[in-house]
């Protein structure tokens, strides 16, 4: 299998499961300061322009979500679980996208992507908005992890790896994460690992 990813917030989830399950995957660096995600090549891969892209066979995989589920599965893992947990990963994964994750985000790009590739001054107005809608969606998702230690069942899943995706980055992202202190905890917990607190493959050291 092959990986193609950017030290970045949606390659960030696939390459921290393929380090915690120990994936038999090669990884590929693209540049996108260098627009390495634009060549013909790749856009044959991924029509997005976007990374990641998983390779695996005569399969191509977009969509970070996606991947994560494919890489557990063909492991057998319970990352992704066969039984009725999936329907509630699911469900997680879907909120993620659209609401938890959407609002980080926005604030992720604003405060980070922007200064990282010259991309002008943050908007306050955006920031804002972003910042009310996170803290309400946060609200829903402090209460369900009050007295659970991961999201869904008792064991760790592909949606505790996509929902934590911009916490690492809060302090830098004005994330209010300080706020929810059952999030806090859960995040604490993700921490623990190897495999979340260092995702990147060390190549990336060395470009
Ligand atoms: N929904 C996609 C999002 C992928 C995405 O937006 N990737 C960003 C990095 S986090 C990217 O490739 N940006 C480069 C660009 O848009 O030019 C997924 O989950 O894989």
């Amino acid at each position: 299998m092959k990986l193609y990813w950017s030290d970045v917030l949606a390659p960030r989830k696939t390459c921290a499961v393929a380090k915690y399950l120990q994936s038999p995957v090669d990884y590929s660096y693209l540049d996108l300061g260098r627009g390495e995600h634009r060549t013909a090549e790749y856009l044959s891969l991924n029509p997005n322009g976007k990374v990641p892209t998983l390779v695996d066979g005569a399969r191509v995989l977009w969509e970070a979500d996606a991947i994560m589920c494919h890489l557990a599965a063909r492991c057998d893992s319970e990352l992704w679980p066969q039984d009725d947990r999936q329907i509630d990963v699911i469900r997680w994964l879907s909120w993620n996208a659209q609401h938890f994750t959407a609002h980080a985000g926005t604030l992720y790009f604003e405060y980070i992507i922007k200064a990282r590739f010259g991309l002008g001054d943050v908007n306050q107005a955006e920031t804002k908005r972003a910042s009310e809608e996170w803290r309400r969606h946060a609200a829903i998702l402090d209460r369900h992890l009050e007295d659970r230690r991961w999201l869904v069942g008792n064991g760790i899943t592909v949606a505790d790896f996509a929902l934590a995706v911009t916490l690492p980055f809060a302090e830098r992202a004005h994330i209010p994460l300080g706020e929810f202190p059952a999030i806090t905890r859960w995040h604490q917990r993700l921490n623990e690992l190897d495999a979340w607190r260092e995702p990147f493959p060390a190549l990336v050291l060395a470009n």
